[in-house]
């Protein structure tokens, strides 16, 4: 009976002590396992005498029950312990402003022309491209410049190796493949990268355009001025002044270029429009029979306009900015303006 109350002591001793569930585990291995003492104590129960077996199998059961009970007890709240500090360690201040991703944007070349394509389709034109490289056939000869023509030279192209190819000096080479492949009516804008030699202050090698073109019964050059007009004006979202100019292209007869009223002085005279109080946006005309029946279509029957810009320029225009050369350095201080 005294090894026992010692015993006892032991025990609640190293339950109080266990600071954490594998230190009381180990407790519980010592005391109660297979090896343990209070299980040994328990084994001894044989060798005592019969009048005192029955007492002392009692008193240890009695106490193996209890220090049992002071164990799982004691398991509880050290578990309960451990998840509080967890909680409290990993606790997160729901208040504090998110970590916020850099959110990037189109460019606003990229805005323009999108804006421009709404502004057509929602005037019922379908949108065309085609290829960046492509043969002398469809980029000069299908549109009435022949070879050794001086507009040849204007354009100043970039051959690619051999000579056979080039890049695209403008979109025309597109609507000339759409009229080869379809009857009219034809409706259609081509937006698209194009290339030139030219690079300085105003001009860089590669730049955007988009080319119209519209084929039918009766089509005439009042169709065209209404078209143009509209246009310019829900672009630039104002009642701008708009003029033709007699011109000439190749591809067209009769040929026009449009002005349209200074968008920063409204026809004041300005820096950005040289005092003028115009600006020359675009060219346009009457598609030249020659290039309709180039493409197959029949020029008695049919009559056509075609007008095209150069997207950077209208760009520039649209958000007041003066110098070209800014929409192509990628600096994140410009661009970040046009998200
Ligand atoms: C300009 C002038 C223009 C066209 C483009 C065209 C296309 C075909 C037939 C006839 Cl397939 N014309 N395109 C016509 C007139 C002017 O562009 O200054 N562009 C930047």
């Amino acid at each position: 009976m005294q090894a026992l109350d010692e015993l006892i002591g032991h025990v609640e001793a190293a339950i109080a002590a266990a600071g954490d569930e594998r230190d009381l585990e180990q407790v519980r291995v010592a005391y109660f396992g297979k090896k343990g003492e209070v299980t040994a104590l328990l084994k001894g129960l044989g060798q005592l005498p019969d009048d005192q077996r029955r007492a002392a199998g009692q008193a240890i059961n009695q106490a193996r029950d209890r220090l049992q009970t002071q164990l799982e007890a004691r398991r509880l709240a050290l578990s309960a312990a451990q998840l509080d500090s967890r909680i409290a360690a990993e606790t997160i201040d729901v208040t504090l402003p998110g970590r916020r991703s850099g959110q990037g944007g189109l460019h606003p070349h990229t805005q323009t022309m999108q804006r421009i394509e709404t502004i057509f389709r929602n005037a019922g034109y379908g949108v065309a491209t085609g290829p960046e490289v492509e043969t002398e056939y469809y980029n000069f000869e299908a549109l009435n410049i022949p070879a050794h023509h001086p507009a040849r030279a204007m354009h100043d192209t970039f051959y690619l190796e051999g000579g056979e190819r080039l890049l695209r000096t403008h979109t025309s080479p597109v609507q000339a493949r759409v009229m080869e492949n379809s009857e009219p009516p034809i409706r259609i804008i081509c937006p698209g990268k194009v290339y030139r030699v030219d690079s300085d202050m105003t001009h860089t090698p590669m730049f955007h355009q988009v080319e119209g073109l519209v084929v039918d019964r009766d089509i005439s050059f009042s169709d065209l001025k209404g078209t143009v007009i509209d246009f310019l004006r829900v672009f630039f979202e104002a009642e701008l002044a708009v003029r033709f100019r007699p011109s000439y292209f190749p591809f067209t007869e009769p040929s026009a270029e449009v002005d349209v009223e200074c968008v920063h002085c409204r026809g004041e005279g300005c820096r950005v429009c040289s005092q003028s109080g115009w600006l020359e946006v675009m060219g346009c005309g009457m598609v030249h029979p020659r290039v309709l029946e180039m493409s197959g279509i029949d020029a008695e029957t049919y009559t056509g306009f075609a007008f095209g810009f150069g997207v950077d320029r209208l760009s520039m225009l649209y958000y007041s900015v003066d110098d070209l050369r800014l929409f192509y350095e990628n600096d994140l201080r410009f661009l970040a303006q046009f998200r």
